[in-house]
């Protein structure tokens, strides 16, 4: 039974340590299966690594690491289906990767570029791009999942969140709208125990997350986000759900942020080295490894020639990211309007008298 709630299940089938707590589903002897996750959350890592160290070093403006998050979001991006639509927050670029969306796309995104949001892969045309306002994004997976249903479709919207973002109005609202239609949409909430220096355990007074499905009228769950297993198992089961009429499903899954939010934040001034070192003992990469190394089919031979692999295709992204170039400044006016408001039609053309003016070597603001 969950501690935290009697209502709700909780699912964790590796400890920390990579041993196995609990029977496997029959899906998980499929080791071919299990390396796949485990070199999706391996590029994911070193990915993330990469981009830190562009923004380190000025090539991107900002970013938001998605170290310890992996496990969640390669279970997303292995199980949605082509036909799915995925409306992701900032953390989910590994879901987002295996869905089709380029690594260089999401560079060119955290670079402030325009073109890291128009994914030239038509596989994901459908997908929405990575969404920082927080939780915003839930209402709009309402919408495209009211859609699906009107339509008769079999397809399901995954929206992601972190655990802040379940306080907003915008999350309590889309629970609701998605209780009271039984949308096919699934919300999986991202809960790393940190919204920036804001810990879980002041951001609610509820006992768990999940419990807010219930309220919505509609089924939620707890996951150790850690353990792959756990998450692709109860997510896989929450998927079919929706897909076949069954309502929507909250997938709480309990991690933590191992970075700092974003490069603009020092997560020292706020959180303990003990408790940061603490989580590093539960991460998902080390704990699949170890899982995968006891039952023999990995070694170090494979992680060497798995880590070469990743580096090499995250240092081809970084190539295609700086060979695209610089867009023109005036794209920061296209994409939001089909038609400027007169306020921002004539901030435009102030743009482009001042861009003439310093062309000509008189304006030096
Ligand atoms: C509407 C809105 N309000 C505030 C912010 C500033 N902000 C950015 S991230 C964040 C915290 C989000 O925490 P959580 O939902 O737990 O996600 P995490 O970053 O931990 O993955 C806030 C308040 C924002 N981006 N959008
Ligand atoms: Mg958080």
């Amino acid at each position: 039974m969950n501690p935290l709630h009697p209502d709700l299940p909780f699912t964790r089938y590796l400890a920390a340590d990579g041993r196995l707590l609990a029977e496997l589903p029959p899906w998980a002897d499929d080791f071919d299966l299990l390396c796949r996750l485990y070199k999706q959350m391996v590029l994911a890592r070193l990915f993330d690594q990469k981009a830190v160290a562009l923004q380190r070093t000025g090539r991107i403006g900002t970013y938001a690491p998605t170290v310890g998050q992996e496990a969640i979001s390669v279970a997303i991006g292995a199980l949605m289906k082509a036909e799915d639509v995925l409306v992701p927050y900032y953390r989910d670029t590994a879901a987002q990767v295996m869905r089709g969306v380029k690594m260089e796309e999401i560079l060119l995104y955290w670079g402030g570029d325009e073109r890291g949001s128009a994914y030239v892969d038509p596989g994901v045309a459908e997908d929405f791009p990575l969404c920082v306002p927080i939780a915003t994004q839930a209402l709009h997976a309402c919408g495209v999942a009211t859609a699906m249903k009107i339509r008769g479709e079999h397809r399901v919207a995954v929206t992601t969140c972190g655990d802040g973002a379940t306080s907003k109005g915008d999350f309590l609202e889309a629970l609701n709208v998605a209780g009271a239609w039984q949308l096919p949409v699934v919300f999986v909430v991202n809960n790393n125990q940190w919204a920036i220096s804001v810990p879980r355990r002041i951001q609610c007074g509820a006992p768990t997350l999940a419990q807010k499905a219930i309220g919505a009228g509609f089924h939620g769950e707890q996951v150790d986000g850690n353990d792959i297993l756990a998450v692709y198992e109860r997510l896989q089961l929450a998927l079919e759900r929706a897909r076949h009429g069954k309502g929507p499903v909250l997938l709480e899954c309990l991690s933590y942020r191992l970075g700092d939010h974003t490069t603009a934040d020092d997560a020292t001034r706020y959180r303990s080295a003990s408790e940061v070192k603490q989580a590093w003992q539960e991460e998902p990469i080390k704990r699949l490894q170890t899982f995968l190394a006891a039952q023999g089919v990995w070694n170090e031979a494979r992680e060497q020639a798995l880590i070469g692999e990743c580096q090499a295709q995250v240092q081809q992204a970084v190539e295609a990211f700086e060979a695209a170039g610089n867009q023109p400044l005036e794209s920061v006016f296209d994409y939001v309007y089909a038609q400027w408001p007169a306020a921002l039609a004539e901030q435009r053309e102030q743009f482009f008298e001042r861009a003439a003016r310093r062309e000509e070597g008189g304006d030096h603001e």
